[in-house]
């Protein structure tokens, strides 16, 4: 069995990784073992300091290639508006930051709201890099979901931005709808189905 870390210490994404491993095939998910930081004993909070996703993806990923010896994977995601000129991008997990709150959904909702106040162009993507460090190559994959900024807030599922931001095509917003949903049109999901496509074909 290969060992694969992905630089994540977050449960929900090593579960959704492993489940559409084994949803591509079976087979493969028996070859490949899907290691999380805390599984190699790496209690670190790897700095994210890039100017875009895929430099915070690999800053992740070499961080473990270097301290572990170990092939990674690591993924940055955040959601661009065209109105704010693509932000608030690689700070959308700390964008309310400045004004008091730290990681902060709510506040970060809030503050997007506001600054969308009579805006017209409601149009926004949430955007995902995976960085892959393996066999001595550097493979990177992305997924992109368009939609647009809601007005207001509907539904109680999902994280961060979901209740604001309503995929192209749909009437509901992220957070109405169920995980397997989301994960068929969301950015993760699909630079997750990119990755395993690519570990299916080089094992
Ligand atoms: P890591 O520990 O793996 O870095 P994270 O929570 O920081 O996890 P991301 O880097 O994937 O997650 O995303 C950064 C921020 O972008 C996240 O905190 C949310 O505010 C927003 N975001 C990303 N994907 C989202 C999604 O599917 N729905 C809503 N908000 C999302």
């Amino acid at each position: 069995m290969k060992k694969i870390v992905f630089a994540t210490n977050n449960r929900h994404k090593i579960e959704e990784v492993r489940a559409l491993l084994k949803k591509a095939d079976k087979k493969l998910a028996e070859e490949y073992e899907i290691l999380s930081l805390e599984d190699i004993g790496c209690t670190t909070d790897i700095p994210e300091t890039g100017a875009s996703f895929t430099e915070n993806a690999f800053q992740k990923a070499e961080y473990v290639k270097v301290h572990y010896n170990l092939d990674c994977f690591a993924d940055d995601s955040g959601l661009e508006v065209r109105a704010l000129g693509m932000e608030p991008g690689v700070r959308s997990a700390r964008y309310a930051d400045s004004v008091g709150h730290s990681h902060d959904s709510e506040a970060n909702m809030d503050k997007l709201l506001l600054n969308m106040q009579n805006v017209k162009d409601r149009q926004a993507q949430f955007r995902t890099v995976i960085v892959l460090l393996k066999d001595g190559k550097k493979e990177e994959f992305e997924g992109v979901c368009r939609g647009e900024i809601t007005t207001e807030r509907s539904g109680k599922d999902g994280f961060g931005y979901d209740p604001i931001f309503r995929p192209e095509g749909y009437t509901v917003s992220f957070a109405e709808m169920t995980m397997e949903e989301k994960n068929g049109i969301s950015h993760r999901g699909k630079a997750v189905r990119k990755l395993v496509d690519y570990l299916t074909q080089n094992v």
